[in-house]
């Protein structure tokens, strides 16, 4: 499934939006870090709730609902933001399936949003559309092959040449401005749009939507922070956490300090 959706968030969600990632980002020191990451630190903390809410009075979260007929959780630890600087090669990504993080078909989307215009001088989204005889059975055989949990994978465009044939796929780069959403399942390739016109630095996030009570089977091994709405407020966010082979749980007060080393990124 692939589906894009224009001002998704406007302006004053931008600015929140915005906020969040710059703070995420300057305590992370990286180009690269997940929202759960920062859930420990009270100030990111709110920036993050903000952001859920956000997140929770858009569109979004209803494109979850009309396919899988049930409202969506954020996995905050899978929940990104980057910064993407116009020369970074290795920040760029190749070809790749949110198969990575999901290993299995359970319900799950991702909303890639850019917080900056993209596609000419800041680098945007290319998905590629495997023609009417291809299939993405060569590629989910290559996760088969190496059966770790959370396997990243990508490919460069030579490899899908041999994968798909040649004249057997297109790529496509996604027309996006600030605060669009391209939103698609975790069987869509898709990679760092690849320019040499880029000049300028790209925020970006990228929301991923999971059913709580049909998680992806590695997932129960490994540990996960995740929110949704209250369900008696639902303009308040709660946070959840699910230890390894337990079950999913609010996260208790006190219980924000131990966060350390739930997530890594
Ligand atoms: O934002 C980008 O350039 C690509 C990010 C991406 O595709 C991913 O993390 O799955």
């Amino acid at each position: 499934m692939f589906k894009a959706r224009a001002a998704v968030f406007d302006e004053d969600a931008l600015n929140d939006l915005r906020s969040c990632a710059d703070l995420v980002i300057e305590r992370a020191n990286a180009t690269k870090t997940s929202l759960g990451h920062h859930l420990r630190d009270a100030v990111a903390r709110e920036h993050i709730g903000r952001v859920a809410r956000r997140f929770y009075t858009s569109s979004l979260p209803s494109l979850f609902t009309e396919r899988f007929g049930t409202p969506p959780a954020l996995n905050l630890s899978i929940t990104t933001v980057r910064l993407q600087k116009p020369d970074a090669q290795t920040d760029r990504v190749n070809w790749h399936l949110d198969f990575n993080f999901v290993l299995d078909t359970a319900p799950f989307l991702v909303a890639w949003t850019p917080l900056e215009d993209v596609g000419t001088t800041r680098l945007g989204l290319d998905v590629c559309l495997p023609g009417p005889s291809a299939t993405l059975r060569p590629l989910l055989d290559a996760w088969a092959r190496k059966s770790t949990d959370g396997l990243v994978l990508q490919f460069g465009d030579e490899e899908l040449d041999d994968l798909f044939g040649k004249d057997n796929h297109q790529s496509r780069t996604l027309n996006l401005t600030a605060g669009d959403s391209a939103v698609f399942d975790q069987f869509v390739l898709h990679r760092t749009q690849n320019i040499a016109t880029a000049t300028a630095l790209r925020r970006s996030f990228e929301f991923r939507m999971v059913d709580l009570s049909a998680l992806p089977a590695w997932w129960h091994r490994t540990p996960g922070l995740y929110c949704r709405p209250n369900d008696g407020r639902p303009d308040e966010i709660d946070f959840l956490i699910k230890s390894a082979n337990e079950s999913i749980r609010p996260i208790a007060g006190a219980e924000f300090d131990t966060l350390d080393g739930v997530v890594t990124q």
